[in-house]
């Protein structure tokens, strides 16, 4: 099972570590092929190199489109050394065996991350490196691949183990990751030509991420996680800056994302908004007069499930704001931004983890979203749907006011990001009850109300804001029954999609009890 290694390939377009990895192969006596620019590296280096192109007779050609695809360099890596047959070709042939091949692919997720036009993210797929990778994991029961210049270290150590041999679990494991590593790339051009050809249907394509760290558990301490990014420059969790705290679990991830999304909704030049998430669903959402007094709100909707939440901010952190969100215990604030001043307050705070994300994501861009299921996956369009008060119907005789209207139009932002069936009630630009996940409507519709009953006892308020506030559903109301139970909680006005069999029960009803009521002809579930 121990395989010397006396002969590697070695072509990288990341260089790093590979002075070293080089040296300390040379040292153990195993003779170095590399493409151009690796040889290159390592002769600077003042190493002895071969050069592939000596290897197969042929140039480097075509601006490197051909370079390592030949039988001199495939048959190298495929030949079974188990085989007499393999072994008289390599023979006949006058072709090395390569025991070793190290590469890492031309950078084609970076070079798409950093806005490059399409011929050169073209030019950026690599081809040679994912066939020779391919090859040699296939034939993992005599090469090694390493394809991770995070790998150098293990494959030395290895080396140190068995006297310049590689056992054959590390080759297995290395050719799984090998063949991770491709498949990711080849998801990667897939997506990116999706995209590049406005073609973001979830099909005829393939899907993959590159591991951006593995997490300490998963949902739940006995779950193994990790967290995989697609590479998008989105600002978002993914491609957030932290300025400290501990890492990131799991759950602070899905929730983080959950808040950030929700707060892209309110765009900054209306002025600043603030959303307090908790298990994926917000607890209070709030604009106000200042970053500080939206937060305020936010925090007022649900002062108890607000602890140990996640903010999300759509502008950037300031000091009051700072100060104001160090009064309770939360696991992470994210935003475009953060101050000094806002900084130094955070620091102070070591569990705090800061997060900024240099702007908002758009929340009416097109992208994939995923669910897991028993043996496979579900892809959908992510959820960019949007309704502008052009997109109203009032069903009711009576029309919302031009405050009950901003309302409307706020809690229908909100609906869209909690869990359904999701009722929302909002008074001012700030939630004031929020029932989700519920299996009936009228349960949610009941509990949104009691949570601002809850509001009102918090506050010591008079009565509960409920009375006066609007509200809004992510999907039609069924029956009267739901609609009525907001009614005598107090609301005034209701968006919502329209479109129950029921419907004109439901209109009557709302008239009834003197409500405005608009249909949006959209629904926002969220499962
Ligand atoms: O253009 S390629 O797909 N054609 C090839 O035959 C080939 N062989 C290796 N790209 C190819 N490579 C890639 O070149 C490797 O995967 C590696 O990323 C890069 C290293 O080139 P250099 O040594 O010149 O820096």
């Amino acid at each position: 099972e121990l395989v010397p290694l006396r002969r590697a390939l070695i072509s990288v377009s990341d260089k790093t570590g590979l002075e070293d990895l080089g040296r300390a192969l040379a040292e153990r006596g195993v003779e170095l092929l590399s493409t151009g620019g690796t040889a290159e590296a390592l002769r600077k280096a003042g190493l002895k190199v071969t050069d592939v192109a000596e290897v197969t007779g042929f140039p480097e050609m075509m601006d490197g489109r051909v370079k390592t695809l030949h039988p001199n360099v495939h048959g190298g890596l495929l030949a079974l050394r188990s085989n007499p047959d393999h072994q008289a070709a390599l023979e006949t042939h006058g072709i090395g065996a390569i025991d070793l091949l190290v590469v890492n692919l031309y950078p084609f997720e970076e070079t798409v991350a950093k806005g490059a036009d399409y011929a050169e993210c073209v030019e950026n797929i690599d081809i040679g490196g994912p066939a020779m990778i391919r090859a040699a994991a296939k034939n993992h029961a005599f090469v090694t691949v390493v394809v991770d210049t995070q790998d150098y270290g293990a494959l030395l150590a290895e080396l140190s183990t068995h006297d310049g041999a590689t056992a054959l679990g590390f080759r297995q494991l290395m050719a799984r990751t090998a063949y991770a590593r491709t498949a990711a790339y080849d998801a990667a051009v897939s997506g990116w030509m999706a995209a590049a050809h406005q073609d973001q249907t979830p099909y005829r394509r393939a899907f993959a991420g590159v591991l951006a760290q593995p997490l300490r558990y998963g949902e739940n301490p006995h779950q193994q996680a990790a967290f995989y990014v697609d590479g998008s420059a989105r600002p978002g969790v993914a491609t957030a800056e932290q300025h400290q705290g501990k890492a990131l679990s799991y759950n602070n991830i899905n929730d983080t994302d959950a808040a950030f999304e929700l707060v892209a909704e309110f765009d900054p030049a209306d002025g600043p908004a603030c959303a307090i998430i908790k298990h994926a669903n917000p607890c209070g959402v709030a604009r106000g007069a200042t970053l500080a007094e939206a937060y305020g709100r936010a925090f007022d909707c649900d002062r108890t499930s607000a602890f140990g939440g996640i903010i999300a901010l759509n502008q950037p952190l300031d000091a009051a704001t700072a100060e104001a969100i160090t009064g309770i215990f939360t696991e992470v604030v994210i935003a475009p931004g953060a101050d000094p001043a806002a900084r130094a307050i955070f620091a102070a705070k070591k569990n705090l983890r800061l997060l900024t994300t240099g702007g908002l994501p758009d929340p009416r861009a097109t992208s994939l979203s995923f669910r897991q299921v028993s043996g496979g996956f579900l892809v959908q369009d992510k959820d960019n749907g949007h309704i502008g008060p052009e997109d109203l119907r009032v069903v009711t005789r009576r029309a919302p006011e031009p405050g009950e209207l901003a309302d409307l139009l706020f809690a229908w932002k909100v609906a869209k990001h909690v869990k359904s069936n999701a009722i929302v009630y909002v008074k001012d630009q700030a939630t004031v009850g929020v029932g989700a996940g519920q299996m009936s409507r009228v349960d949610s519709s009941r509990i949104a109300a009691r949570k601002a009953a809850d509001m009102a006892e918090v506050l010591g308020l008079a009565e509960s804001p409920a009375i006066g506030a609007v509200l809004a559903s992510d999907a039609f109301f069924p029956f009267a029954d739901g609609l009525m139970a907001a009614a005598e909680a107090g609301a005034r006005a209701v968006i919502q999609p329209g479109g129950s069999m029921r419907d004109d029960e439901v209109i009557a009803a709302a008239d009834k009890a003197g409500l405005a009521m608009v249909f949006t002809g959209m629904r926002h579930f969220r499962h």
